[in-house]
């Protein structure tokens, strides 16, 4: 390492005195103008990372849902997963460094780590749409350079099509081609080959309204979009060319408010999706003929995909397992029906992909889905190789169940949640079952639901468990929560300290949408108290 050249290079990206940053579950994010020093950082760090691991790593730049003015940095480990908890960790000190420790802290972490510095270190670039995504990435790019890494700068590119090239690299081109070419075909036949089986039946073309936040989904929907139009035809909304990226519109914007976007025409029982600012999330919605708005999140996405690979496993009759994983966000009406109506296990874990990921990895095959739209299906090699080799050599009926199950494993971005990927499934499926958004809407009903943000002065001071759905600390705030649930029907309620944002996160549920909205401000209100709330106090009817 040549320290001189890295402390030279790194006054040119000075860390601003006194700003302090975390590595949270989606790296480091905040205002794109305190970013600089912590992107050069993270080029550096990727460098180290990719010594170690003898692979490459990808970095990629986007604050995903977050405002326009934001913007974060995330680095990808060589499965195309996220980095291991332990690199979170130096990934936080040398964001934090200040300048004149720089050099200390990057012989400490090689030190640590066992990193070999005479290891060739090769790092791939993405980013998303923001103004400020380009020369932050220069930045990386430069951090890279000045440890002596050899890099490739792919731009303009989803967060999940970043894994995937990651992922490609260091499986030789197995899991496929790292180019977005590639990409585009590998998934696009996967979809067509397993939506054909439903069209031959002579259904007719089909088509979907998506919404694309305004970001990089809708530069790559644009460009894919050709390899599947013999199977679905999709008509995109808020792509970027007048409106501002996750303003008023977005997956995570239709979530939280629980209503349309705007800047997309609906008519009548239409199908219509949103992705949000980097791609990886999805939720579908519709009006119904009295207009009423009907969220479809990523709990009846899981189900969906999971009684279609159920039915699926029971055809091969192979003895595979299958697990869902959710978080406490899940809405209660999902954990019941998949577990009581579909009789699929179902695991709960904390909040943040990465947890999600892992607990999935246990099984043959593992759905999971955060109720916000985030998720895919894992399948593992042993499940992989056994579908393989049914689709080649077992008779006709299973056969045919094989083959569709190895498009599926084709079409799902086993790297990471990816909107486009899940799409095309959702797509596929609703067209192999023939069922409508409403049909698919009806599986069960949602518990209404409210989530609120309440201002503590310090956020730590709450600490969970039980996957988040107790609070440990601060005392007397559980009990507190216990007494006001008792209150409602059907009720839920959990707080917890936001990983991204600066704030507590309270959800509740209940029978109906007053009781709901009642609790969830009863809770606030609790912790608002208990926890050291600042600012104004929670309001009734927010
Ligand atoms: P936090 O801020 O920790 O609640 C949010 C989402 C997560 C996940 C991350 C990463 C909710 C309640 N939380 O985390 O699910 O997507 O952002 O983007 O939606
Ligand atoms: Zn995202």
């Amino acid at each position: 390492m040549d320290l001189d050249a890295v402390t030279k290079q790194s006054a040119l990206h000075a860390k601003p005195d006194g700003l302090t940053l975390q590595y949270g579950t989606a790296g480091f994010r905040t205002k794109a103008e305190h970013l600089d020093h912590v992107m050069f950082r993270m080029g550096l760090l990727a460098v180290l990372r990719s010594k170690q691991t003898k692979s490459t790593i990808g970095v990629m730049v986007t604050a995903s849902h977050n405002p326009e003015e934001d913007n974060g940095v995330k680095l990808v480990d060589p499965l195309g997963e996220m980095l291991a908890a332990s690199w979170e960790e130096h990934a936080t000190c040398l964001a934090n460094a200040e300048e004149q420790h720089l050099p200390r802290v990057l012989v400490d972490i090689s030190e640590k780590a066992a990193v070999d510095l005479h290891q060739d270190a090769f790092v791939v670039i993405g980013r998303d749409t923001r103004p400020s995504s380009e020369k932050l990435s220069q930045s990386v790019i430069d951090g890279v350079t000045v440890l002596g890494g050899q890099f490739h700068d792919y731009g303009l590119l989803t967060t999940p099509q970043l894994h995937y090239m990651v992922f490609c690299r260091n499986s030789k081109g197995q899991y496929g081609k790292a180019t977005t070419e590639g990409y585009y075909q590998k998934l696009s036949s996967a979809f067509v080959e397993l939506a054909k089986q439903a069209f031959c039946s002579g259904d007719d073309h089909r088509t979907l309204k998506v919404d694309c936040a305004n970001g990089i989904g809708a530069l790559k929907l644009a460009e894919m979009k050709h390899y599947f139009s013999q199977g679905l035809s999709v008509q995109l909304f808020n792509d970027g060319t007048k409106g501002k990226l996750n303003h008023l519109c977005g997956a995570d914007f239709v979530k939280s408010h629980q209503k349309p976007p705007q800047g997309i025409e609906m008519k009548a029982n239409e199908r219509c999706c949103s992705f949000d600012g980097d791609a990886d999330r999805i939720v579908y919605y519709y009006h119904d003929a009295d207009g009423q708005f009907h969220l479809i999140d990523g709990d009846k996405i899981a189900t969906l995909i999971s009684s279609f690979l159920k039915e699926l496993l029971l055809e091969i009759g192979d003895g595979l397992s299958l697990g869902v994983v959710q978080t406490a966000y899940a809405n209660g009406s999902s954990t019941r029906y998949l577990e009581e109506v579909m009789k699929v296990p179902v695991y709960c874990t904390k909040t943040g992909v990465k947890h999600l990921h892992h607990k999935a990895q246990e099984f043959d095959i593992g759905v999971y889905f955060e109720a916000n739209g985030h998720g895919t299906v894992l399948f593992s090699k042993a499940a992989e190789t056994k579908i393989k080799q049914l689709a080649k050599e077992s008779e006709d009926e299973k056969r045919k169940a094989a083959k569709m199950l190895e498009s599926v494993i084709d079409l799902f971005n086993q790297t990471i949640g990816d909107a486009i990927s899940d799409m095309l499934v959702i797509e596929a499926i609703l067209a192999l079952k023939g069922l409508t958004v409403q049909q698919w809407d009806a599986l069960y009903t949602d518990l209404p639901n409210r989530q609120l943000k309440v201002k503590v002065a310090d956020r730590q001071v709450i600490s969970t468990t039980d996957a988040e759905r107790q609070v440990v600390k601060p005392p007397g705030l559980q009990e507190a929560i216990n007494d006001l649930v008792k209150k409602y029907r059907l009720s839920r309620a959990f707080v917890r300290p936001s990983g991204t944002e600066d704030i507590v996160r309270v959800y509740a549920e209940a029978d109906s949408q007053e009781n709901t909205d009642s609790l969830a401000y009863e809770v606030s209100l609790a912790v608002f108290q208990l926890a050291g709330g600042i600012g104004e106090r929670p309001q009734r009817g927010f």
